[in-house]
């Protein structure tokens, strides 16, 4: 491809609201522009690394035995609504109406239609199993769009479903996808970790995310220090034990503690840890009042307490909801005392609490020498804590330690909630008619490209791995107003190509450093620069990598090439 005449816009300045690399080098080296908020559009150096990521996604998954088909992005709303799934969502569902005043949606996943597909046109046991994927556009309107396309409200998904007779199926289809994810991200050039994900005890196998570590991951994964544990820290189990001090129980009593609002506050003005306080956070859980109660070190995860209650909706409750299920204002709430609307449950650290500090339900008051068997019921002991560093990993080997990862992949059983929902059924060989069991599958495509270069750059653009690159290489020709150096050039750019290199090759009348200044930017792993010794046939041959520069004769060039692409691979 001659640059001359290719869209490849590059920017000298990084663009002020592009807070990460990966959006920032997006911008400067040209593979998109922003067409609107969280809406982008790939331009021609960003279409073919696209691409390439997108055929290896292919490339595993047919070999995992997946059939690729296309959906619709615009969806009947009769579809989710016979999922029960369109009022489930808000505003991130973008919906509309045609001509016809018929409501639709622009599909943020593809649940239903796939469902539907299978339920109208597989009726027999002796068709499954069956893999169906897809590489398309989704539409989730994100409130708050950022990174570029690494949250953006159009993006591009591979996402597959898979259909079973039996449980032992989906474990088989869910393993195989798994291993097709593990190559992907692999040939992708990710340091990515396979994550359990799901909400059931320690090492479930409902769900796993793949994530690529990266310090501007907005999930964080527990990880073990010495296995290959790994979980995201929103269901990551704490396995900690706590011993009971054996410190006699001291009468209960009632203290002034005016503002003192935050556990901070009271353990700096009390002189105690906060390992002897009792902090009490209420939560609204469905509708329905929950006061969770954990350690004062320790900090309460909501999504803990949405799987213990198979909850839609866990919020904060708000300061007049405190007040009404409390008769308190907030930072005074506690255990005692406490209306029977309201459900009770506590981590169980705070049973191994002896002589703690808690909210007394009343403005500016607290409780000290507060037991949890002697002074408060709690209707269950769970473990709703997150999950800290330190630790002990769930599994029992070495402890926990944080990492920040961008999910770009996530894998689901998902059984037959949809199946059953929307009636697709097959006839086993006994003639009875039983739900498909499912499981689905989605990789982010556009946010692969976007965590590869995240994962690969330096402070001069883009270091592209060979396999996702949108070229093999960069010839440049220094100077197009010498005739060796031109001549050259254009030989070199035909016999490339003729040996099957994708060529990005610089044919532009600008100065020398700008065309270097954007081959580091655009990043292609090889550059082949004529120059000065053109007439006696050397160039420079630069890896992007390693800043290695070698002197070539051309007749050795391609050879050079080949060894150099494959010591990269
Ligand atoms: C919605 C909206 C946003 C959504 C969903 C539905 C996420 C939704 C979960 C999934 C599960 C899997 C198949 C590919 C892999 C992921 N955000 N999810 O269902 F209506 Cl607005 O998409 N789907």
């Amino acid at each position: 491809m001659r640059q001359n005449h290719f869209l490849s816009p590059t920017l000298r300045d990084v663009p002020s609201d592009a807070e990460v690399s990966s959006h920032q080098l997006m911008l400067r080296a040209g593979l998109i522009r922003q067409t609107a908020s969280g809406v982008y559009s790939f331009l021609p150096l960003g279409m073919r690394a696209l691409k390439k990521v997108e055929n290896i996604v292919r490339e595993e998954m047919d070999a995992a035995g997946a059939q690729e088909l296309l959906m619709p992005a615009v969806q009947p709303a009769e579809l989710w609504q016979e999922s029960g799934r369109w009022e489930a969502y808000g505003p991130e569902l973008m919906r509309f109406y045609d001509r016809h005043k018929r409501e639709f949606a622009l599909g943020p996943t593809h649940e239903e239609v796939i469902t539907t597909l299978v339920r109208d046109d597989v009726k027999s046991y002796k068709k499954l199993p069956m893999t169906l994927y897809q590489i398309q556009t989704k539409f989730r309107d994100e409130r708050r769009p950022r990174f570029g396309v690494l949250r953006s409200r159009e993006f591009i998904m591979k996402d597959a479903y898979s259909f079973d007779t039996t449980q032992e199926g989906l474990d088989k289809s869910y393993d195989s996808m798994f291993l097709a994810y593990t190559n992907v991200f692999t040939r992708c050039g990710l340091d990515f970790r396979a994550v359990v994900a799901d909400s059931g005890a320690m090492g479930g196998k409902d769900t796993h995310e793949f994530m690529v570590l990266s310090s501007i991951g907005e999930d964080t994964i527990a990880y073990s220090s010495v296995s290959n544990y790994a979980a995201n820290i929103e269901i990551a189990p704490v396995v900690s034990k706590y011993e009971k001090s054996n410190e006699d129980e001291k009468p209960l009593e009632k203290f002034d503690t005016p503002d003192l609002k935050t556990i901070d506050e009271l353990a700096n003005s009390l002189n105690i840890d906060k390992d002897k306080l009792i902090k009490a956070v209420l939560f609204m859980v469905d509708e329905k009042p929950v006061l969770a109660l954990v350690r004062g070190d320790h900090e309460v995860n909501d999504v803990k307490i949405k799987h213990f209650y198979h909850a839609q909706v866990v919020e904060l409750a708000s300061h007049e909801q405190t007040i009404n299920y409390m008769n308190c204002e907030p930072g005074f709430i506690g255990p005692i005392n406490v209306s029977n609307d309201v459900d009770i449950v506590a981590d169980p650290a705070v049973e191994a609490i002896v002589n703690g500090v808690c909210g007394a339900n009343e403005k500016d008051k607290h409780y000290k020498y507060v037991n949890s068997q002697r002074d408060f019921s709690v209707k269950d002991y769970i473990d709703l804590r997150f999950i800290k560093e330190g630790d002990p990993s769930p599994d029992g080997q070495g402890v926990i330690k944080f990492a920040e990862g961008i999910e770009v992949g996530h894998v689901f059983k998902l059984g037959t909630r949809y199946s059953e929902a929307m009636g697709a059924v097959f006839l086993d060989e006994n003639g009875k008619s039983k739900p498909m069991i499912m499981g689905c599958y989605g990789i982010g495509v556009t946010r692969v490209l976007a965590a590869t270069i995240e994962q690969n750059h330096d402070d001069k653009g883009i270091v592209w791995p060979t396999t996702v690159a949108p070229f093999d290489l960069h010839l440049i020709a220094v100077n197009t107003k010498n005739a060796d150096q031109k001549q050259l050039s254009e030989d070199l750019y035909k016999q490339l190509k003729r040996a099957g290199c994708d060529v990005l090759f610089d044919d532009r009348a600008e100065r020398p450093g700008v065309k270097f200044a954007d081959a580091d930017l655009i990043g292609l792993p090889l550059r082949i620069t004529v120059g000065k010794k053109a007439a006696e046939g050397i160039v420079e041959v630069k890896v992007r990598k390693t800043d290695e520069v070698l002197e070539v004769h051309t007749d050795q060039l391609l050879n050079v090439v080949q060894d150099l692409t494959e010591r990269l691979a």
